[in-house]
């Protein structure tokens, strides 16, 4: 399989790319990056160093790509399904970054501090 995701379930920001993949029936391997597991942090950090999912790794094409949004455009530049992920006309498609950047900034960066903080008390 060429498409390997690189997510935590809790993660909000994998949620993204997940939908975009499960959209479209995209074929990908799901790769499930547990920090508390030696060998499945060590494989994930040779993917990306910098530590933070989600990431995609496609093997097809040699790339490795990460940050969601960029994700999804690269779905749908390279692996587009039934579903549009990006609108074509470019001010709709600049409306969609938008809403995503708001959506990142007031909902996913929060909602994954109160999962931080939930996770760290437990
Ligand atoms: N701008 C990034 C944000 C990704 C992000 O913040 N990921 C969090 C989980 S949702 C993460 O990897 N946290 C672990 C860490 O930073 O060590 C994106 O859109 O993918």
């Amino acid at each position: 399989m060429s498409l390997i995701l690189y997510y935590h379930p809790l993660a909000s920001f994998c949620w993204k790319p997940l939908i975009a993949l499960y959209e479209n029936e995209t074929s990908f391997t799901p790769y499930f990056v547990d920090f508390g597991n030696d060998e499945s942090r060590e494989n994930f950090l040779k993917v990306w160093p910098i530590g933070e999912f989600p990431v995609l790794r496609d093997e097809n094409r040699k790339q490795t790509i990460p940050q969601s949004a960029v994700i999804i455009e690269y779905l749908s530049l390279y692996y587009p399904g039934a579903k549009k992920l990006v609108p074509s006309d470019p001010g709709l498609a600049l409306e969609a970054r938008q809403w995503d950047q708001f959506f990142d900034s007031y909902v996913h960066i929060p909602t994954q501090k109160i999962v931080a903080k939930c996770l760290c008390c437990s």
